[in-house]
């Protein structure tokens, strides 16, 4: 048995707990402590149910392998809801659903849902230990999968029943797995009780509930109230060979390559620069008494796309996932080692599928799901920050909003105050990937790359954007970047991975006033002579191609982002009202 030394000493916290048991029924209540132990009892568990798969322990040892249903591979945005009483609170771009209606259905389905099972009750905190930033929250599952990946991707345990005390200020999670029906299956979030209900999913985005549930819907909708950011953003550090580190945050939307930004290794031409991770998915942000912004990653893991990470792409990650990570979805070789699409090296035989089948390389099907999965601990990873773990966070200088565009957005992109910047991030569109059900490929816009994460109106989301300007003195500068456009032949323009360092590099010169820019009706953006090209081949011409600023193209992307605020009802927001007929009147100057 475990050691509960406080368990039921918070009153809040054990009513909660006892609720919820009345409700589900389960067979047995289990307490997590986050001890070594308990990993090692849980694990063998797992392995004896079929939960997890024990991967070759000689070549990745403590790593696992877990098959989902096959239809619960990805988030579920049709089947996630903000549940507020007023359903202007949930604004234009959530579905909305009534809380006392929506509980009431989901108390229905999860009447007696954890009978035969055990219920988990993980403690955890996002967030540094004993930081200004960190909040905690506690998840109910039924899903030892879930369980095990709460132990990686948060700090969970003891430490957060210590740090909770008394108090009854926690995020509430009930989760069960139920039969994975996606008839039965709801993601439901009532910020008005800091509470996330969700039902019928194993698959992370949906059931992990620390991450997008509170460390972004919920924790977006707190820090509106309580006057900070929660956001979809990587923060990393760059160091250059004098020893000089500058913290960037970086909004991309999933699957957009936000864990190889973060986890950069640079090329052989910048010698001595290094990137430094301190989160790959979500940051917090809060202005400090300097009246600069601080972040923290309120995560202790990286959940990262598999398929495309390989020894170029990512070497870091590669690194990461070498031990304890549990591995989604992948594809499992002869030797019981890890495979996927884009892994650097072909198939080797006798590779067996997602699904757990023998693959056929002739299918004409991915052996790794496309959204497959690594589930790994931030201390494994060779170039973690060491002010991951600062309860003070670090200070940020430059804000990146970046996505998946094949034409019109070029490489880097500066703006000139913060509130073009924040139009930067609001206008924002990004080509669909396979992090989400629906289509792939088609261009939606993806404000802040927030659009499936922001937890109340998106107009005043925007609003509180524009607002946290006025007690920031000293603001990060804004930029966009696009790493993915093409020329005309369909050809990427810009070689991306580690080349991304010589932009990385452009940005912090630009923020501490060491290089030029060219002014465009758009934005700021480098001349050739601006970018460190050394070592790289690119003609002047891809170079020009990939900055360029296209006046046709600006302008039918204006129209389309005017029509998009109007949408939305942004466009009463008169800041951005005067960026677009600032741009327009630009580019009509222009020619
Ligand atoms: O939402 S997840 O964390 O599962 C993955 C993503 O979409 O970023
Ligand atoms: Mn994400």
């Amino acid at each position: 048995m475990t050691k509960q030394s406080n368990r039921g000493k918070n009153r809040a916290l054990a009513q909660w707990v006892a609720e919820a048991a009345q409700l589900t029924k389960p067979d047995r209540i289990v307490w997590c402590d986050g001890s070594e132990e308990e990993k090692r009892r849980l694990t063998q568990e797992a392995i004896a149910s079929g939960v997890l798969i024990a991967l070759n322990q000689a070549k990745r040892p403590g790593c696992y392998l877990h098959r989902s249903n096959p239809n619960d591979v990805a988030r579920s945005e049709h089947l996630t809801f903000i549940c507020t009483p007023d359903k202007d609170d949930a604004g234009p771009t959530n579905n909305w659903a009534p809380p006392e209606e929506t509980y009431a259905k989901l108390r229905g389905w999860l009447a007696g849902a954890m009978r035969g099972r055990t219920m988990y009750v993980v403690p955890y905190v996002m967030g540094p230990l004993k930081s200004p930033f960190s909040k905690v929250g506690v998840e109910l599952t039924d899903s030892l999968y879930v369980a095990l990946n709460m132990r990686i991707m948060t700090r969970m345990g003891q430490a957060a029943l210590d740090l909770l005390g008394d108090g009854g200020e926690f995020n509430r999670g009930l989760h069960s797995i139920l039969d994975l029906d996606p008839e039965r299956r709801l993601i439901c979030h009532f910020p008005q009780d800091n509470a996330v209900w969700s039902v019928g999913s194993g698959y992370g985005g949906n059931a992990l509930l620390s991450k997008k549930c509170f460390a972004l819907r919920i924790a977006s909708y707190l820090g509106r109230a309580e006057g900070w950011l929660a956001e979809h953003m990587l923060i990393l550090g760059l160091e250059s060979p004098q020893g000089e580190t500058t913290y960037i945050a970086a909004a991309f939307p999933s699957a957009c390559g936000k864990t190889n930004l973060a986890m950069l290794l640079p090329p052989p031409a910048f010698k001595g620069w290094k990137v430094h991770t301190v989160g790959d998915d979500i940051a917090w942000l809060r202005v400090g008494p300097d009246g600069r912004l601080w972040a923290v990653n309120p995560e202790y893991g990286f959940f990262g796309v598999a398929p495309g990470t390989s020894t170029r792409s990512n070497p870091n990650a590669m690194k990461t996932v070498e031990h304890d990570t549990i591995f989604t979805n992948v594809a499992v070789t002869a030797e019981g080692d890890v495979w996927w699409e884009g892994m650097g090296f072909d198939p080797p035989k006798g590779l067996i599928d997602w699904r757990g089948q023998l693959w056929d390389p002739n299918s004409g099907k991915p052996a790794a799901h496309p959204n497959s999965r690594f589930t790994a601990p931030m201390t494994n990873n060779p170039v973690l920050s060491p002010k991951a773990e600062d309860p003070q966070g670090v200070p940020i200088s430059a804000i990146i909003f970046g996505g998946r565009r094949a034409s019109t957005v070029p490489l880097v992109m500066e703006a000139s105050d913060w509130s073009q910047g924040v139009f930067f991030g609001a206008s924002m569109g990004s080509e669909t990937t396979a992090a989400a059900t629906g289509q792939v490929g088609v261009v939606r816009r993806d404000p802040m790359a927030m659009l499936p994460f922001c937890g109340y109106n998106m107009v005043k989301y925007f609003e509180h954007w524009h607002q946290i300007a006025s007690r920031l003195r000293n603001p990060p500068r804004i930029f966009q970047v696009n790493w993915f456009r093409k020329d005309r032949e369909g050809a990427f323009l810009w070689p991306g991975y580690s080349e991304n360092m010589r932009v990385l590099k452009w940005i912090v010169d630009r923020v501490k006033g060491r290089v030029g820019a060219e002014q465009t009706p758009i934005g700021l953006v480098p001349r050739k002579e601006d970018i460190n090209l050394d070592g790289l081949e690119i003609s002047a011409e891809q170079l020009r191609q990939a900055t360029s600023i296209d006046p046709d193209e600006w302008r039918a992307e204006l129209d389309q982002i005017e029509e998009y605020f109007k949408k939305l009802g942004a466009d009463r927001l008169s800041d951005f009202q005067v960026r677009i007929e600032k741009a327009r009147t630009a580019l009509a100057k222009s020619g």
